[in-house]
């Protein structure tokens, strides 16, 4: 009798770490709005010159040759400037970035900013980020707490040598793409696969589609719960269209990156595993 009852404590142990291991999978997928979906509400200054144009529009016609810059022929307006951007709809925003004019000058690159996010652009609140950027020509990428908004506002606070400019190449809008927008065309969906391996540095092929594991909704994430500890398992996300035709294995655009993990023999769930694509 003893011997029975200490066989049952000890597979109810085992049922309890197995019921705790379980790995969950989580994919980012920041993506670029397209500076064609953008438009230009308003700048508070802008050089119109035709010597020289620094027209707003500039900051977001996608060429990094053309730049918004603040008047300066005729007058030289004062910080601080600002530029209002549409996004054309209302968008989760995930990160904000401002090329520097890039023609081997820096008058008018922004060092001090404020970047902000409105719904309606009647209300837009404490800015979602803010700070300092060093006087030079390299872009500079912030990423924020997701935030819905329509219009996106820069304000340039202060330029670099005390100069009252402000001159801007290129302002780019990252965004959490939804199901509506998902790749690799309208209304797909993704589909996460997992192979086992005996340790993490073996390949596999993933072959084995997740049950439940069909996902729509933002941000992604799937928790399988059915792995053991001691296995070491992949995980790799497709794209599926709306046809039901999949991204091919290896076509990065659409597709896929596979991440690997061991699972510990420990109650402590396990870190998510990121899964990050590169954008097309
Ligand atoms: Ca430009």
């Amino acid at each position: 009798m003893r011997q029975l009852l200490a066989g049952v404590m000890l597979s109810l142990g085992l049922v309890s770490v197995l019921h705790a291991a379980q790995i969950t999978v989580q994919w980012d997928y920041p993506w670029t709005l397209p500076s064609s979906a953008m438009h230009v509400v308003g700048v508070d200054s802008e050089e119109t010159g035709a010597g020289e144009p620094g027209q707003g529009t500039r900051a977001i016609d996608g060429q990094v040759t053309t730049f918004w810059h603040t008047q300066w022929v005729a007058a030289q307006p004062p910080h601080p400037h600002w530029i209002i951007l549409d996004l054309g709809q209302i968008l989760p925003v995930v990160a904000l970035s401002q090329l520097p004019r890039q023609d081997n000058q820096l008058n008018g690159s922004i060092t001090q900013y404020a970047w902000s996010v409105s719904l309606d652009q009647a209300t837009w609140g404490a800015p979602v980020a803010e700070g300092t950027w060093p006087y030079d020509a390299t872009r500079k990428t912030t990423t924020i707490p997701t935030t819905s908004g329509r219009y996106v506002r820069l304000q340039a606070l202060a330029t670099g040598a005390g100069k009252p400019f402000t001159s801007v190449a290129e302002i780019g809008v990252q965004y959490l793409l939804t199901e509506h927008t998902m790749p690799p065309s309208q209304g797909g969906f993704f589909q996460v696969y997992r192979c086992d391996a005996p340790s993490a540095t073996q390949s596999c092929t993933p072959a084995t589609a997740l049950p439940g594991a069909k996902i729509t909704a933002w941000p992604l994430r799937y928790t399988d719960s059915t792995v053991v500890v001691g296995h070491s398992y992949c995980y790799t996300v497709f794209a599926v269209d709306k046809e039901g035709q999949q991204s091919p294995p290896g076509e990065t655009a659409n597709g896929q990156e596979q991440a690997c993990r061991t699972v510990q023999e420990s109650t402590t769930p396990p870190a998510p595993i990121n899964l990050s694509l590169t954008e097309e």
